[in-house]
């Protein structure tokens, strides 16, 4: 895995996409080296999140790699989406939550990658926009989705027909980033807001991210039923009875134990 870094501190783990000459655009490598983190870090049950940033000053990742699509032929060009597609579904759906620290442009590819991750955090510097339109294509790996889903279609229609890139402060204002915080503050807060979910339940909070996020393919009547049934199973576990029982005897609870 060169294209991208990984670092564990305690149970956090911090990626970094390091390609830094391109602005870390993602070609087929970087897309291999991330579908390989995945399998990592889903294969370490010591890691309960997953913080994802880019290398460098200017870019978490500025898009996929236009040199590599230049001349892709019809057939190509599907086959390429469908691998940008599967890694980041596969990162969507990650047990473990995940936390994109956008440290600059975040465009096409990119603005796509930070959207399969469950919680946007940003410098001020971070740059969001999907400019497919402008390049003759449409968002290939998952833009057209995710970013209607996440800040309603009236609005993702207006960017990605205008292909127009909005800074940070815009991208507070229409929900695409939860907080934007000066560049030297970003990982730092990053890695805090994933060691604050860490110190709760793990398993708790796997069952959180899956019922949100299987919940919201369905309708309600089946989405509360999704919920019920991952709550049922926490009771299973022997957190839930440490959690509810320091709370009983008034005192701390004893770091959770993923079990
Ligand atoms: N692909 C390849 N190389 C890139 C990319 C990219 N997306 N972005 C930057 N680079 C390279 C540049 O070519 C340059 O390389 P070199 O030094 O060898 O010339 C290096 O990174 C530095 O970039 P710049 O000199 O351009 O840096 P600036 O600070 O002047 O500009 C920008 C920064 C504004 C981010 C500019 O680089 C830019 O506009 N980049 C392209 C952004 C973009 O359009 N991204 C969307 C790409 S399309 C996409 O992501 C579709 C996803 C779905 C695909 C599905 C396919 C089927």
């Amino acid at each position: 895995m060169t294209n991208v870094l990984l670092e564990k501190k305690g149970h956090v783990a911090v990626a970094t996409i390091n390609r830094p000459r391109a602005l870390n655009a993602l070609n087929s490598e970087v897309l291999e080296d991330l579908n390989e983190l995945v399998d990592l870090v889903n294969a370490d049950s010591e890691i309960y999140a997953l913080v994802l940033t880019g290398s460098g000053e200017k870019a978490f990742v500025a898009g996929a790699d236009i040199g590599e699509m230049s001349t892709l032929t019809q057939e190509e060009g599907e086959a390429f989406g469908k691998k940008g597609n599967d890694v980041f579904r596969k990162l969507e759906t990650m047990p473990i939550p995940t936390i994109a620290a956008v440290n600059g442009f975040a465009l096409g590819g990119g603005c796509e990658l930070s959207m399969a991750c469950d919680i946007r955090l940003c410098s001020e510097a971070a740059v969001f926009g999907q400019p497919e339109t402008g390049l003759g294509i449409t968002p290939g790996f998952g833009g057209t989705q995710r970013l209607a889903r996440l800040i309603g279609p009236g609005m993702a229609k207006q960017l990605i027909y205008s292909a127009r890139n909005i800074k940070a402060p815009e991208a507070l204002r229409v929900g695409l980033v939860n907080a934007v915080y000066p560049a030297e503050e970003l990982m730092p807060a990053a890695e805090k807001l994933a060691a604050t979910i860490a110190a709760n339940a793990p398993i708790a909070v796997r069952a959180c991210k899956k019922a949100i996020n299987e919940g919201l393919e369905v309708g309600m009547d089946e989405a509360v039923v999704i919920e019920e049934k991952l709550f049922g199973s926490c009771f299973g576990t022997a957190d839930q009875k440490e959690g509810m029982g320091a709370f009983l005897e008034k005192r701390k609870h004893e770091p959770y134990q993923n079990k």
